[in-house]
């Protein structure tokens, strides 16, 4: 199967290491493409840059259904646009931090977030309480590093995020940590070896889910909400989306 990871901001390096993170931990015969949208913010760090790189997803996945890709994965912790990719397409589109969150409940009965900014902190927050979790997450941390300090400042960004992850396991009473940026997804090993419990990226939960659901026949519901788009004119710069 063919999974396409959507990295919803328009760092290419971030991509290429988000891609390159899932082509370690995808099955054999799953093929990885990585993109992101040509337009929107170079990271995602609250509120108006989710909603303009949901836009940008959008655009990834009428691209991606043209190329025949199987699944999706949505590769920023505020799950961009998420439930308007899915009526888009009806292959499985799969969020980070809702793939992360479903494999830290299977391992543990309670776990904590480590993210970056605090002001992000709330769209966490926000994704647990949307998707059923809020009574599994002690704490949504942030190690408070900017987005591309991953990429410019990579040694100080993992020591804070490492930093962070010890006090989440000394003081939470957490058996997991979730890891709350598409970014730190090649920083989880040595993470996981550093904090000594279980450390989950969700770029490796969501091809894994990805993969599951593929192996299952599942694709994306669409029967209700989560239907197509009802045809309809759409103006100015959104026309192309119109039928
Ligand atoms: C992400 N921002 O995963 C989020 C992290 C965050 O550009 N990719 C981004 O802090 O929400």
């Amino acid at each position: 199967m063919h999974i396409r990871l959507i990295n919803p901001n328009t760092t290419q390096a971030m991509t290429g290491r988000i891609g390159a993170a899932a082509m370690r931990i995808a099955a054999p015969g799953t093929r990885i493409s990585a993109t992101q949208p040509e337009s929107g913010p170079v990271s995602i760090e609250g509120h108006f840059d989710e909603a303009l790189a949901a836009v940008g997803v959008l655009d990834e996945i009428r691209r991606g259904d043209g190329e025949g890709v199987d699944a999706y994965v949505i590769a920023c912790f505020g799950d961009s646009g998420l439930l308007a990719a899915r009526e888009l397409t009806a292959v499985p589109v799969i969020g980070i931090a809702e793939a992360a969150f479903h494999l830290a409940t299977l391992i543990s009965t309670h776990f904590s977030v480590v993210t970056t900014l605090g002001r992000t902190v709330v769209i966490a927050e926000h994704l647990l309480r949307a998707y059923g979790f809020e009574h599994h997450c002690r704490k949504v941390r942030a190690a408070e590093i900017p987005v591309l300090d991953l990429e410019e400042d990579g040694e100080c960004a993992f020591e804070r995020i490492a930093a962070e992850c010890r006090r989440a396991r000394d003081e939470d009473g957490v058996g997991a940590i979730v890891l709350g940026c598409g970014g730190m997804a090649d920083l989880v090993g040595r993470l996981q070896t550093g904090v000594g419990i279980p450390v989950i990226d969700g770029v490796a939960a969501a091809v894994k889910l990805a993969e599951a659901l593929g192996g299952l026949g599942l694709g994306t519901s669409k029967h209700g909400d989560l239907a197509f788009p009802r045809a309809k004119p759409y103006a100015g710069r959104f026309a192309y989306f119109g039928s």
